[in-house]
């Protein structure tokens, strides 16, 4: 636990508020899949007194003075992005997931242009032109979806027709609820045939690409990759957008970002960011990101025994999605307020097709890469995924929870959170 001894001198309500979430993290178990813990020195890094400095540009072309250190830690951070992804070019400055498909868009389009991408409701994401967003006012967001919600399958056919018919400028790979493989050849191929770029949003699975566990879309061709830092990768909260090997593309991303819709890069999370790929590249990542991928399907394994539905039919990433209602009569809310009070940390979600509301829908998702990084294993994704059903048949029973978040806490008392990974 931290010490936070100057907050602590100075101002006590915040230094309540952060041992309240230093203690919730220690004594419950993440399975948020879009969390994760850092290390000790991502954490140094993040703390650190590049948070002073303002460093407007790139490395050797600033607009301020006092950059002797700077430049050095942005092309730490872009080497090592590189050489992670297989990519030619970094932009590390995006401050996160959606401010680095902000600026990819802009890059690559004009406004009224058209980006084929995931419908939101079959796993895509916000920034994939949600009626609410303002990058939906700029630009015109068409659809693909699964042609089978049972197995995941995505519907080529379909994503081909809907390119051919609207000439669409990006078609875009990725997604925040969706737990199958995508066929980047498949994408490369329609993106060749209607002349579009191809951009893969990895966010979710940066670390299982960085890992080698799961596909990398640059192997097939695709021109961009944007993704947060903070997920899989578990760096710092930030994000990134790496090009395979355009320099045209690398030029406009860089105007883009900068000046194009941010200011003065943070400094602090580059740095924190160059620690994490750091690890990132250390042999022992692999591990990691191959017991994320066990740890899901031991949870897939309990989950299909005890006949719950499970979106996609199960999983070949970190991620699960569960027809809770469907299944145990008990709404997203009502499972995500119940695993709450014993300790599992998850999030209700909409599924394909839902019937309720995005605020109580049918869905929970949740996965294993937090988890996975305090050691736990398949005996541990297993026990945990039977803790979880057993609260949501029990939803009401409180004696049953106080039973269950005793075991929970448990459990997380004998795998803390590691200082370090490598
Ligand atoms: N909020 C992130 C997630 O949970 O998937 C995506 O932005």
């Amino acid at each position: 636990m931290n010490e936070y001894k100057h907050i602590k001198n100075q101002d006590n309500d915040l230094y309540e508020a952060l041992i309240g979430e230093e203690k919730r993290e220690e004594k419950g178990v993440e399975l948020i899949p879009s969390e994760n813990y850092v290390s000790q020195a991502v954490r140094e890094a993040n703390g650190s007194i590049l948070t002073n400095k303002y460093a407007e540009g790139y490395p050797g072309r600033r607009y301020y003075g006092g950059q002797d250190f700077t430049d050095a830690v942005e092309r730490l951070a872009i080497e090592r992005a590189c050489e992670l992804f297989g990519a030619k070019y970094a932009n590390v400055q995006p401050l996160g997931g959606a401010a680095a498909n902000m600026a990819m868009y802009f890059a690559l389009m004009e406004p009224g242009d058209t980006v084929l991408g995931m419908d939101l409701s079959h796993g895509g994401h916000l920034t994939h032109g949600h009626p609410t967003t303002w990058i939906n006012k700029i630009f015109n967001f068409v659809r693909y979806k699964m042609k089978d919600v049972e197995t995941g399958e995505i519907d080529y056919d379909e994503l081909r027709k809907v390119a051919i018919e609207n000439k669409p400028k990006i078609i875009l790979a990725g997604f925040s609820a969706y737990s199958r493989e995508l066929d980047y050849q498949k994408f490369v191929d329609i993106a060749k045939e209607v002349g579009a770029y191809t951009v893969a949003d990895m966010a979710h699975i940066a670390g299982l690409i960085a890992g080698d566990v799961v596909k990398n879309p640059f192997d097939y061709g695709f021109d961009v990759i944007t993704t947060t830092t903070h997920k899989t990768l578990r760096g710092p909260r930030g994000g990134m957008i790496l090009t395979r090997e355009s320099e045209e593309i690398a030029k406009k991303i860089d105007k883009a970002v900068f000046p194009g819709i941010q200011g003065g890069p943070h400094m602090h999370i580059i740095a924190a960011k160059a620690v994490a790929f750091g690890e990132a590249l250390h042999p022992s990542f692999k591990d990691y990101a191959g017991q994320i991928l066990k740890n899901a399907k031991a949870m897939e394994k309990v989950f299909k025994d005890a006949d719950i539905r499970l979106l996609g039919g199960g999983t070949d990433n970190h991620l699960l999605l569960a027809d809770v209602y469907g299944s145990l009569g008990i709404t997203g809310e009502e499972a995500e307020v119940a695993l709450d009070e014993v300790g599992i940390t998850l999030n209700k979600n909409m599924i394909a097709n839902d019937t309720r509301k995005a605020l109580d829908p049918s869905g929970i998702r949740f996965g294993t890469p937090a988890m996975t990084t305090r050691g736990m294993k398949e005996a541990e994704a297993t026990k945990l995924a039977e803790l979880m059903i057993e609260t949501m048949k029990n939803k009401d029973d409180a004696d049953k929870k106080a039973e269950i978040k005793k075991v929970v806490e448990e459990l997380c008392t004998k795998f803390p959170v590691p200082d370090s990974f490598v």
